[in-house]
Protein backbone atom coordinates (compact mmCIF):
# COMPACT_ATOMS: atom_id res chain seq x y z
CA UNK A 1 0.00 0.00 0.00
CA UNK A 2 1.06 3.68 -0.94
CA UNK A 3 1.89 5.90 1.48
CA UNK A 4 -0.78 8.04 0.47
CA UNK A 5 -3.24 5.29 -0.07
CA UNK A 6 -6.46 5.61 3.08
CA UNK A 7 -6.24 3.22 5.16
CA UNK A 8 -9.76 1.63 5.80
CA UNK A 9 -11.06 1.98 8.84
CA UNK A 10 -10.98 -0.33 11.39
CA UNK A 11 -13.49 -2.96 11.42
CA UNK A 12 -15.67 -4.88 14.07
CA UNK A 13 -17.94 -8.09 13.79
CA UNK A 14 -20.80 -6.36 16.13
CA UNK A 15 -20.77 -3.09 17.31
CA UNK A 16 -23.03 -2.45 20.53
CA UNK A 17 -24.24 1.29 21.02
CA UNK A 18 -24.36 2.14 24.86
CA UNK A 19 -23.16 0.72 27.86
CA UNK A 20 -26.21 0.99 29.79
CA UNK A 21 -28.50 -1.98 30.82
CA UNK A 22 -29.05 -2.90 27.19
CA UNK A 23 -25.70 -2.78 26.28
CA UNK A 24 -23.84 -4.03 28.67
CA UNK A 25 -26.35 -7.28 28.61
CA UNK A 26 -25.52 -7.93 24.97
CA UNK A 27 -21.60 -7.61 25.87
CA UNK A 28 -21.96 -10.62 28.17
CA UNK A 29 -23.57 -12.64 26.16
CA UNK A 30 -21.06 -11.29 23.26
CA UNK A 31 -18.27 -12.37 25.52
CA UNK A 32 -19.73 -15.76 26.25
CA UNK A 33 -20.75 -16.86 22.82
CA UNK A 34 -16.65 -15.50 21.71
CA UNK A 35 -18.03 -13.13 19.16
CA UNK A 36 -16.45 -10.42 18.45
CA UNK A 37 -17.51 -6.90 19.03
CA UNK A 38 -16.96 -3.52 20.64
CA UNK A 39 -19.13 -1.09 21.96
CA UNK A 40 -19.40 2.74 21.65
CA UNK A 41 -20.50 4.92 24.71
CA UNK A 42 -20.53 8.54 24.18
CA UNK A 43 -19.86 9.30 27.90
CA UNK A 44 -16.42 8.24 30.07
CA UNK A 45 -18.17 5.85 32.09
CA UNK A 46 -20.70 2.91 31.75
CA UNK A 47 -24.05 3.08 33.29
CA UNK A 48 -26.77 4.78 30.97
CA UNK A 49 -29.44 6.21 32.72
CA UNK A 50 -28.29 5.17 36.29
CA UNK A 51 -24.82 7.17 35.82
CA UNK A 52 -27.00 10.11 34.21
CA UNK A 53 -29.63 10.24 36.76
CA UNK A 54 -27.98 11.30 39.61
CA UNK A 55 -30.32 13.81 41.09
CA UNK A 56 -31.16 13.89 45.44
CA UNK A 57 -33.69 11.06 46.10
CA UNK A 58 -33.19 8.81 42.78
CA UNK A 59 -34.38 5.17 42.95
CA UNK A 60 -35.56 2.29 41.48
CA UNK A 61 -38.73 1.70 41.96
CA UNK A 62 -38.76 -1.68 40.79
CA UNK A 63 -37.41 -3.90 43.44
CA UNK A 64 -33.91 -4.87 43.31
CA UNK A 65 -34.34 -8.63 42.92
CA UNK A 66 -35.71 -8.26 39.78
CA UNK A 67 -34.43 -4.92 38.60
CA UNK A 68 -30.95 -6.97 37.68
CA UNK A 69 -29.56 -9.24 35.38
CA UNK A 70 -30.75 -12.81 35.69
CA UNK A 71 -27.10 -14.09 35.07
CA UNK A 72 -25.60 -11.45 38.06
CA UNK A 73 -28.25 -11.63 40.69
CA UNK A 74 -26.65 -9.35 43.62
CA UNK A 75 -27.20 -10.77 46.91
CA UNK A 76 -25.34 -7.04 48.56
CA UNK A 77 -28.23 -5.27 47.60
CA UNK A 78 -28.95 -3.32 51.21
CA UNK A 79 -32.92 -1.81 50.13
CA UNK A 80 -35.67 -3.89 48.59
CA UNK A 81 -35.74 -0.52 46.08
CA UNK A 82 -32.04 0.16 45.32
CA UNK A 83 -31.00 3.60 45.57
CA UNK A 84 -28.75 5.14 42.52
CA UNK A 85 -25.71 4.67 43.51
CA UNK A 86 -26.09 1.02 44.17
CA UNK A 87 -27.33 0.52 40.61
CA UNK A 88 -24.73 2.35 39.29
CA UNK A 89 -22.29 0.56 40.85
CA UNK A 90 -23.63 -2.72 40.14
CA UNK A 91 -23.35 -1.92 36.66
CA UNK A 92 -20.00 -0.81 36.88
CA UNK A 93 -19.06 -4.15 38.72
CA UNK A 94 -20.87 -6.37 36.54
CA UNK A 95 -19.07 -5.32 33.49
CA UNK A 96 -15.66 -5.98 35.31
CA UNK A 97 -16.37 -8.71 36.54
CA UNK A 98 -17.37 -10.08 32.76
CA UNK A 99 -14.42 -8.71 31.24
CA UNK A 100 -16.38 -6.26 29.20
CA UNK A 101 -14.49 -3.15 30.16
CA UNK A 102 -11.86 -3.53 27.42
CA UNK A 103 -13.77 -3.46 24.85
CA UNK A 104 -15.73 -0.30 25.67
CA UNK A 105 -14.46 3.01 23.58
CA UNK A 106 -15.72 5.76 26.08
CA UNK A 107 -15.94 9.30 24.36
CA UNK A 108 -17.15 7.77 21.33
CA UNK A 109 -20.98 9.21 20.62
CA UNK A 110 -22.76 7.59 17.34
CA UNK A 111 -22.94 10.97 14.99
CA UNK A 112 -24.23 8.76 11.88
CA UNK A 113 -24.13 5.08 11.06
CA UNK A 114 -25.53 4.37 7.51
CA UNK A 115 -25.56 0.49 5.83
CA UNK A 116 -23.33 0.04 3.00
CA UNK A 117 -25.42 -1.63 0.63
CA UNK A 118 -21.62 -2.53 -1.57
CA UNK A 119 -19.71 -3.99 1.39
CA UNK A 120 -22.54 -4.97 2.94
CA UNK A 121 -21.99 -3.54 6.39
CA UNK A 122 -22.43 -0.46 8.64
CA UNK A 123 -20.46 2.08 8.22
CA UNK A 124 -20.25 4.11 12.01
CA UNK A 125 -19.13 7.31 12.26
CA UNK A 126 -18.29 8.77 15.69
CA UNK A 127 -16.98 12.06 17.65
CA UNK A 128 -13.58 10.13 17.66
CA UNK A 129 -13.52 8.42 14.17
CA UNK A 130 -15.13 6.02 11.91
CA UNK A 131 -15.47 2.25 11.75
CA UNK A 132 -16.95 -0.51 10.22
CA UNK A 133 -18.96 -3.30 11.65
CA UNK A 134 -21.29 -6.55 10.67
CA UNK A 135 -24.13 -5.88 12.72
CA UNK A 136 -24.87 -3.34 14.55
CA UNK A 137 -26.97 -3.33 17.88
CA UNK A 138 -29.04 -0.06 19.16
CA UNK A 139 -28.74 -0.16 23.35
CA UNK A 140 -28.99 3.33 23.68
CA UNK A 141 -31.78 3.27 26.05
CA UNK A 142 -35.28 5.06 25.79
CA UNK A 143 -34.75 7.27 28.38
CA UNK A 144 -31.56 8.74 27.34
CA UNK A 145 -32.29 12.02 25.78
CA UNK A 146 -33.54 14.77 28.41
CA UNK A 147 -36.92 16.84 27.33
CA UNK A 148 -36.92 20.33 27.92
CA UNK A 149 -40.21 22.12 26.58
CA UNK A 150 -40.44 24.64 24.58
CA UNK A 151 -41.67 27.88 27.03
CA UNK A 152 -41.38 31.21 25.68
CA UNK A 153 -39.15 33.32 27.04
CA UNK A 154 -37.13 30.42 28.63
CA UNK A 155 -34.20 31.64 26.43
CA UNK A 156 -34.90 35.29 28.63
CA UNK A 157 -34.42 33.40 31.67
CA UNK A 158 -31.51 35.22 34.16
CA UNK A 159 -31.08 32.37 37.04
CA UNK A 160 -30.26 28.98 36.89
CA UNK A 161 -31.99 25.90 34.69
CA UNK A 162 -30.84 22.23 35.24
CA UNK A 163 -33.00 19.32 33.66
CA UNK A 164 -33.84 15.92 36.74
CA UNK A 165 -30.98 14.04 34.15
CA UNK A 166 -28.38 16.77 34.38
CA UNK A 167 -28.55 17.25 38.34
CA UNK A 168 -26.02 20.28 39.26
CA UNK A 169 -24.77 19.25 42.23
CA UNK A 170 -22.73 22.34 41.80
CA UNK A 171 -25.54 24.82 42.49
CA UNK A 172 -26.24 25.01 45.42
CA UNK A 173 -30.17 25.33 45.77
CA UNK A 174 -29.99 26.50 49.80
CA UNK A 175 -32.04 29.47 49.95
CA UNK A 176 -33.02 30.21 46.85
CA UNK A 177 -36.55 30.36 45.27
CA UNK A 178 -36.67 27.35 42.99
CA UNK A 179 -39.34 26.25 40.22
CA UNK A 180 -39.82 22.32 39.78
CA UNK A 181 -41.27 21.86 36.48
CA UNK A 182 -43.64 18.40 35.89
CA UNK A 183 -44.38 16.22 38.87
CA UNK A 184 -43.40 12.67 37.19
CA UNK A 185 -41.58 9.72 38.52
CA UNK A 186 -38.46 11.70 38.83
CA UNK A 187 -39.50 15.08 40.58
CA UNK A 188 -41.42 13.17 43.28
CA UNK A 189 -38.33 11.74 44.21
CA UNK A 190 -36.89 14.91 43.95
CA UNK A 191 -39.06 17.14 45.21
CA UNK A 192 -39.21 16.04 48.80
CA UNK A 193 -34.78 16.05 48.93
CA UNK A 194 -34.38 19.77 48.24
CA UNK A 195 -37.69 21.15 49.61
CA UNK A 196 -36.10 21.43 53.40
CA UNK A 197 -33.01 23.11 51.60
CA UNK A 198 -34.76 25.95 49.82
CA UNK A 199 -36.48 28.70 50.72
CA UNK A 200 -39.32 28.60 48.41
CA UNK A 201 -40.28 25.95 46.26
CA UNK A 202 -43.10 26.46 43.53
CA UNK A 203 -44.24 22.92 42.17
CA UNK A 204 -45.89 23.56 38.82
CA UNK A 205 -47.94 20.51 38.16
CA UNK A 206 -49.57 19.61 34.49
CA UNK A 207 -51.21 16.55 35.37
CA UNK A 208 -51.37 14.99 38.79
CA UNK A 209 -49.76 11.52 39.02
CA UNK A 210 -51.35 8.13 40.98
CA UNK A 211 -49.00 8.35 43.96
CA UNK A 212 -49.08 5.26 45.97
CA UNK A 213 -47.48 4.75 49.76
CA UNK A 214 -43.79 2.91 48.86
CA UNK A 215 -43.07 -0.13 50.22
CA UNK A 216 -38.97 0.22 50.15
CA UNK A 217 -37.37 -0.88 53.25
CA UNK A 218 -33.74 -1.87 54.42
CA UNK A 219 -32.62 -5.77 53.60
CA UNK A 220 -31.01 -7.05 57.25
CA UNK A 221 -27.51 -8.19 57.40
CA UNK A 222 -29.18 -12.00 58.22
CA UNK A 223 -30.96 -12.02 54.68
CA UNK A 224 -27.69 -10.74 52.69
CA UNK A 225 -25.78 -13.15 54.27
CA UNK A 226 -28.58 -15.81 53.63
CA UNK A 227 -28.66 -15.29 50.32
CA UNK A 228 -24.78 -14.77 50.15
CA UNK A 229 -25.02 -18.71 51.26
CA UNK A 230 -27.88 -19.90 50.18
CA UNK A 231 -28.39 -17.95 46.55
CA UNK A 232 -31.45 -20.46 45.31
CA UNK A 233 -33.45 -18.03 48.31
CA UNK A 234 -32.68 -14.91 46.59
CA UNK A 235 -33.98 -16.70 43.01
CA UNK A 236 -37.31 -17.72 45.24
CA UNK A 237 -37.70 -14.39 45.90
CA UNK A 238 -36.90 -13.05 42.52
CA UNK A 239 -39.50 -15.07 41.48
CA UNK A 240 -42.17 -14.29 43.60
CA UNK A 241 -41.80 -10.94 42.95
CA UNK A 242 -41.82 -11.54 39.03
CA UNK A 243 -45.30 -13.09 39.17
CA UNK A 244 -46.91 -10.57 41.22
CA UNK A 245 -46.01 -7.90 38.95
CA UNK A 246 -47.07 -10.18 35.95
CA UNK A 247 -51.03 -10.59 37.57
CA UNK A 248 -51.19 -6.93 38.16
CA UNK A 249 -50.13 -6.32 34.12
CA UNK A 250 -53.41 -8.62 33.61
CA UNK A 251 -55.62 -6.04 34.70
CA UNK A 252 -53.27 -2.93 33.05
CA UNK A 253 -53.18 -4.70 30.30
CA UNK A 254 -56.35 -7.00 29.76
CA UNK A 255 -58.94 -5.71 32.17
CA UNK A 256 -58.38 -2.18 32.61
CA UNK A 257 -61.86 -2.10 34.54
CA UNK A 258 -60.93 -3.68 37.58
CA UNK A 259 -58.16 -0.62 38.05
CA UNK A 260 -61.35 1.12 39.63
CA UNK A 261 -61.43 -0.23 42.37
CA UNK A 262 -57.48 0.50 42.84
CA UNK A 263 -58.64 4.15 41.56
CA UNK A 264 -60.81 4.43 44.57
CA UNK A 265 -58.63 2.98 47.09
CA UNK A 266 -55.40 5.87 46.03
CA UNK A 267 -58.12 8.59 46.02
CA UNK A 268 -59.08 7.51 49.82
CA UNK A 269 -55.57 7.26 50.64
CA UNK A 270 -55.22 10.71 49.11
CA UNK A 271 -57.76 12.06 51.18
CA UNK A 272 -56.36 11.02 54.16
CA UNK A 273 -52.60 12.51 53.47
CA UNK A 274 -53.71 15.22 52.30
CA UNK A 275 -55.03 18.07 54.80
CA UNK A 276 -56.03 21.10 52.59
CA UNK A 277 -59.03 20.65 50.40
CA UNK A 278 -58.11 22.76 47.84
CA UNK A 279 -54.34 20.88 47.78
CA UNK A 280 -56.17 17.37 47.53
CA UNK A 281 -58.48 18.89 44.58
CA UNK A 282 -55.64 19.64 42.43
CA UNK A 283 -53.92 15.83 43.07
CA UNK A 284 -56.47 13.45 42.83
CA UNK A 285 -56.12 12.57 39.15
CA UNK A 286 -58.90 12.41 36.86
CA UNK A 287 -57.92 9.39 34.82
CA UNK A 288 -57.60 5.74 35.62
CA UNK A 289 -54.01 4.43 37.86
CA UNK A 290 -51.80 2.86 35.55
CA UNK A 291 -52.67 4.94 32.64
CA UNK A 292 -49.29 7.19 33.69
CA UNK A 293 -46.53 5.53 35.81
CA UNK A 294 -47.99 4.68 38.89
CA UNK A 295 -45.35 6.15 41.20
CA UNK A 296 -44.55 4.83 44.49
CA UNK A 297 -43.46 7.64 47.66
CA UNK A 298 -43.82 8.17 51.73
CA UNK A 299 -42.27 11.92 51.74
CA UNK A 300 -43.86 13.59 48.49
CA UNK A 301 -47.62 14.42 49.83
CA UNK A 302 -45.80 15.74 52.90
CA UNK A 303 -43.46 17.36 51.60
CA UNK A 304 -45.77 19.48 49.34
CA UNK A 305 -47.45 20.37 52.34
CA UNK A 306 -45.07 22.13 54.19
CA UNK A 307 -45.72 25.82 54.34
CA UNK A 308 -42.86 26.77 51.93
CA UNK A 309 -44.21 24.71 48.93
CA UNK A 310 -46.88 25.71 46.56
CA UNK A 311 -48.40 23.20 43.64
CA UNK A 312 -49.37 25.52 41.14
CA UNK A 313 -51.67 23.40 38.67
CA UNK A 314 -52.53 26.48 36.81
CA UNK A 315 -50.63 26.18 32.84
CA UNK A 316 -46.95 27.71 32.12
CA UNK A 317 -47.43 30.40 29.71
CA UNK A 318 -44.04 31.72 29.78
CA UNK A 319 -40.68 32.40 31.65
CA UNK A 320 -39.42 35.91 32.14
CA UNK A 321 -35.79 36.86 33.00
CA UNK A 322 -37.14 36.47 37.11
CA UNK A 323 -40.17 33.73 37.12
CA UNK A 324 -42.18 31.86 35.51
CA UNK A 325 -45.97 33.33 34.81
CA UNK A 326 -49.09 31.50 34.59
CA UNK A 327 -52.62 31.21 33.36
CA UNK A 328 -53.75 34.52 34.82
CA UNK A 329 -50.83 36.31 34.32
CA UNK A 330 -49.21 35.73 37.39
CA UNK A 331 -45.41 35.91 37.77
CA UNK A 332 -43.99 33.14 40.38
CA UNK A 333 -40.38 34.58 41.71
CA UNK A 334 -37.82 32.06 40.76
CA UNK A 335 -33.94 31.81 41.07
CA UNK A 336 -33.47 28.43 39.99
CA UNK A 337 -36.05 26.37 37.23
CA UNK A 338 -35.69 22.08 37.45
CA UNK A 339 -37.24 20.35 34.87
CA UNK A 340 -38.41 17.28 35.67
CA UNK A 341 -40.19 17.42 32.35
CA UNK A 342 -38.73 13.67 31.31
CA UNK A 343 -37.04 12.12 28.01
CA UNK A 344 -37.57 12.06 24.23
CA UNK A 345 -38.94 8.47 24.09
CA UNK A 346 -41.26 8.63 20.97
CA UNK A 347 -38.97 11.40 19.63
CA UNK A 348 -35.32 10.05 20.27
CA UNK A 349 -32.96 11.77 17.72
CA UNK A 350 -31.09 9.06 17.54
CA UNK A 351 -33.44 7.61 14.70
CA UNK A 352 -32.26 10.47 12.68
CA UNK A 353 -28.76 9.32 12.25
CA UNK A 354 -29.24 6.03 11.32
CA UNK A 355 -29.56 5.31 7.77
CA UNK A 356 -30.82 2.24 6.23
CA UNK A 357 -30.21 0.60 2.54
CA UNK A 358 -32.07 2.94 0.87
CA UNK A 359 -30.75 5.44 2.20
CA UNK A 360 -33.45 6.69 4.40
CA UNK A 361 -33.08 7.09 8.50
CA UNK A 362 -34.93 5.52 10.42
CA UNK A 363 -37.11 8.58 11.52
CA UNK A 364 -37.94 8.61 7.92
CA UNK A 365 -39.12 4.94 7.91
CA UNK A 366 -40.79 5.42 11.00
CA UNK A 367 -42.89 9.12 9.81
CA UNK A 368 -46.12 7.29 8.29
CA UNK A 369 -46.05 4.35 10.79
CA UNK A 370 -44.86 5.57 14.20
CA UNK A 371 -41.57 3.97 15.75
CA UNK A 372 -42.27 -0.36 14.85
CA UNK A 373 -39.99 -2.63 15.21
CA UNK A 374 -40.65 -6.62 14.46
CA UNK A 375 -39.93 -8.25 18.12
CA UNK A 376 -38.87 -4.76 19.01
CA UNK A 377 -36.01 -5.54 17.11
CA UNK A 378 -35.86 -5.58 13.55
CA UNK A 379 -36.93 -3.22 10.99
CA UNK A 380 -37.42 -3.72 6.83
CA UNK A 381 -34.88 -1.80 5.35
CA UNK A 382 -31.93 -2.04 8.07
CA UNK A 383 -30.13 -5.35 7.51
CA UNK A 384 -28.20 -6.64 10.33
CA UNK A 385 -29.28 -4.20 13.13
CA UNK A 386 -30.87 -4.79 16.15
CA UNK A 387 -32.69 -2.71 18.35
CA UNK A 388 -32.73 -3.18 22.44
CA UNK A 389 -35.52 -2.30 24.41
CA UNK A 390 -36.75 -0.90 20.69
CA UNK A 391 -40.44 -0.35 20.34
CA UNK A 392 -43.00 -1.35 22.45
CA UNK A 393 -40.19 -3.56 24.71
CA UNK A 394 -40.95 -0.86 27.58
CA UNK A 395 -43.09 -1.93 30.50
CA UNK A 396 -44.69 -0.44 33.01
CA UNK A 397 -45.37 -2.78 35.77
CA UNK A 398 -42.01 -4.90 35.99
CA UNK A 399 -38.43 -5.00 35.03
CA UNK A 400 -37.24 -4.00 31.64
CA UNK A 401 -34.28 -5.99 32.10
CA UNK A 402 -36.31 -8.97 31.51
CA UNK A 403 -37.35 -7.52 28.49
CA UNK A 404 -33.53 -6.84 27.42
CA UNK A 405 -32.53 -10.21 28.01
CA UNK A 406 -35.09 -12.12 25.77
CA UNK A 407 -34.27 -9.78 23.25
CA UNK A 408 -30.49 -10.61 23.58
CA UNK A 409 -31.15 -13.76 23.74
CA UNK A 410 -32.94 -13.87 20.23
CA UNK A 411 -30.29 -11.78 18.44
CA UNK A 412 -27.45 -14.39 19.96
CA UNK A 413 -29.68 -17.13 18.61
CA UNK A 414 -30.24 -14.94 14.97
CA UNK A 415 -26.04 -14.51 15.40
CA UNK A 416 -25.04 -18.67 16.04
CA UNK A 417 -27.68 -18.97 13.44
CA UNK A 418 -26.21 -16.82 10.75
CA UNK A 419 -23.16 -19.13 11.52
CA UNK A 420 -23.71 -22.15 11.42
CA UNK A 421 -25.85 -21.50 8.00
CA UNK A 422 -23.18 -19.51 6.16
CA UNK A 423 -25.53 -16.47 6.50
CA UNK A 424 -23.88 -12.87 5.86
CA UNK A 425 -26.86 -10.47 6.12
CA UNK A 426 -30.40 -10.67 7.61
CA UNK A 427 -33.18 -8.05 6.80
CA UNK A 428 -36.76 -8.30 7.99
CA UNK A 429 -39.00 -9.42 5.69
CA UNK A 430 -41.87 -6.40 5.42
CA UNK A 431 -45.05 -8.50 5.80
CA UNK A 432 -43.50 -10.17 9.21
CA UNK A 433 -42.62 -6.76 10.45
CA UNK A 434 -46.24 -5.23 9.42
CA UNK A 435 -48.11 -8.73 10.87
CA UNK A 436 -46.25 -8.13 14.49
CA UNK A 437 -47.14 -4.07 14.21
CA UNK A 438 -50.65 -4.62 13.83
CA UNK A 439 -50.60 -7.20 16.08
CA UNK A 440 -49.15 -5.01 18.93
CA UNK A 441 -51.50 -1.60 18.07
CA UNK A 442 -54.52 -4.64 18.14
CA UNK A 443 -53.87 -5.02 21.86
CA UNK A 444 -52.36 -2.14 22.36
CA UNK A 445 -56.21 -0.20 22.13
CA UNK A 446 -57.54 -2.06 25.05
CA UNK A 447 -54.85 -1.51 27.57
CA UNK A 448 -54.99 1.39 30.53
CA UNK A 449 -52.01 3.33 28.55
CA UNK A 450 -54.66 3.38 25.56
CA UNK A 451 -57.73 3.82 26.97
CA UNK A 452 -57.31 5.06 30.52
CA UNK A 453 -58.19 8.56 29.38
CA UNK A 454 -54.37 10.54 29.97
CA UNK A 455 -52.04 12.03 27.54
CA UNK A 456 -48.66 10.44 27.95
CA UNK A 457 -45.16 10.00 26.90
CA UNK A 458 -46.42 5.85 25.98
CA UNK A 459 -48.40 7.07 22.84
CA UNK A 460 -46.54 8.93 20.22
CA UNK A 461 -48.52 12.01 18.11
CA UNK A 462 -50.53 9.96 16.49
CA UNK A 463 -52.06 8.39 19.79
CA UNK A 464 -49.99 5.28 18.83
CA UNK A 465 -48.53 3.25 22.05
CA UNK A 466 -44.75 2.81 20.54
CA UNK A 467 -43.29 2.13 23.81
CA UNK A 468 -45.06 -0.35 25.87
CA UNK A 469 -45.70 -4.42 25.65
CA UNK A 470 -49.28 -5.03 25.56
CA UNK A 471 -48.92 -7.92 27.41
CA UNK A 472 -47.17 -10.53 29.75
CA UNK A 473 -43.70 -10.07 29.56
CA UNK A 474 -43.33 -14.16 29.53
CA UNK A 475 -45.13 -13.92 26.57
CA UNK A 476 -42.21 -11.81 25.28
CA UNK A 477 -39.60 -14.02 26.37
CA UNK A 478 -41.24 -17.52 24.79
CA UNK A 479 -41.48 -15.38 21.16
CA UNK A 480 -38.31 -14.03 21.53
CA UNK A 481 -36.68 -17.54 22.92
CA UNK A 482 -35.52 -18.71 19.04
CA UNK A 483 -34.38 -16.40 16.05
CA UNK A 484 -37.18 -17.11 13.32
CA UNK A 485 -35.11 -17.01 10.27
CA UNK A 486 -37.88 -17.28 8.27
CA UNK A 487 -39.34 -14.12 9.00
CA UNK A 488 -36.29 -12.58 7.32
CA UNK A 489 -34.17 -11.86 4.48
CA UNK A 490 -31.21 -13.83 3.99
CA UNK A 491 -27.94 -13.08 2.28
CA UNK A 492 -25.79 -16.19 2.12
CA UNK A 493 -21.93 -15.23 2.54
CA UNK A 494 -18.66 -15.71 4.81
CA UNK A 495 -19.15 -15.76 8.25
CA UNK A 496 -16.58 -14.64 10.84
CA UNK A 497 -18.19 -14.64 14.02
CA UNK A 498 -15.13 -15.63 16.00
CA UNK A 499 -12.86 -13.09 18.06
CA UNK A 500 -10.62 -11.03 15.81
CA UNK A 501 -9.55 -9.14 19.03
CA UNK A 502 -10.99 -5.52 19.26
CA UNK A 503 -10.00 -3.00 16.77
O1 LIG B 1 -40.58 12.08 33.37
P1 LIG B 1 -42.15 11.87 33.13
P2 LIG B 1 -39.68 11.58 34.57
N1 LIG B 1 -45.16 21.77 30.81
O2 LIG B 1 -42.32 11.89 31.66
C1 LIG B 1 -44.42 17.20 32.92
C2 LIG B 1 -38.49 6.49 34.42
N2 LIG B 1 -38.08 6.61 35.78
O3 LIG B 1 -38.28 12.02 34.32
O4 LIG B 1 -48.02 14.38 32.97
C3 LIG B 1 -45.45 21.31 32.03
O5 LIG B 1 -42.67 10.72 33.90
C4 LIG B 1 -45.32 16.03 32.71
O6 LIG B 1 -46.67 16.46 32.76
P3 LIG B 1 -47.83 15.54 32.05
C5 LIG B 1 -39.94 6.10 34.39
O7 LIG B 1 -40.17 5.18 33.35
C6 LIG B 1 -37.91 5.44 36.38
O8 LIG B 1 -40.28 11.91 35.85
O9 LIG B 1 -47.27 15.13 30.73
N3 LIG B 1 -45.20 20.09 32.47
C7 LIG B 1 -44.90 15.15 33.89
O10 LIG B 1 -45.48 15.58 35.07
C8 LIG B 1 -40.56 7.40 34.10
O11 LIG B 1 -41.84 7.27 33.59
C9 LIG B 1 -37.53 5.43 37.65
O12 LIG B 1 -48.98 16.44 31.95
C10 LIG B 1 -44.60 19.26 31.59
C11 LIG B 1 -43.41 15.43 33.93
O13 LIG B 1 -43.18 16.67 33.30
C12 LIG B 1 -39.52 8.02 33.20
O14 LIG B 1 -38.30 7.67 33.79
C13 LIG B 1 -37.30 6.61 38.36
C14 LIG B 1 -44.25 19.65 30.30
C15 LIG B 1 -42.61 14.39 33.17
O15 LIG B 1 -42.77 13.16 33.78
C16 LIG B 1 -39.54 9.49 33.09
O16 LIG B 1 -39.73 10.05 34.38
C17 LIG B 1 -37.46 7.81 37.70
C18 LIG B 1 -44.56 20.97 29.92
N4 LIG B 1 -44.31 21.40 28.68
C19 LIG B 1 -37.84 7.80 36.39
N5 LIG B 1 -43.68 18.60 29.68
C20 LIG B 1 -37.35 4.09 38.22
O17 LIG B 1 -37.31 3.98 39.38
C21 LIG B 1 -43.67 17.60 30.55
N6 LIG B 1 -44.23 18.00 31.71
C22 LIG B 1 -37.22 2.87 37.36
Amino acid sequence: MSRDEPTSPPHVRVAIVGAGFAGLGAAVALEREGIEYTVLERSTDVGGTWRDNHYPGCRCDVPSHLYSFSFEPNPDWTETYSPQPELFAYLRQTAEKHGVVKHIRFDHEVMHAAWDVDARRWRIETTAGLLTADIMMLGNGPLAEPAIPDIPGLDTFEGTTFHSARWRHDHDLGGERVGVIGTGASAIQFVPEIQPLVDKLSVFQRTPPWVLPHPNRRITALERRLYRRVPVLQRLVRTGVYWSREIFAGFLVYNPAVLRVLEKAIAVYIGMRIRDPRLREKLIPRYRPGCKRLLLSNNYYPAIQRDNVEVISDAIVEVRPHGVVTAGGVEHPVDTIIFGTGFHVTDNPIAEKVQGADGRTLGEHWSASGAQAYMGTAVPGFPNFFLLAGPNTGIGHTSLVHMIEAQIRYVIDGLRQMKEQGVASVEVRQTAWQRWSDEVQRKAARTVWNSGGCASWYLDAEGRNTTLWPGYTFAFSERARHFDMVSYELRAGTVDTESRGSC
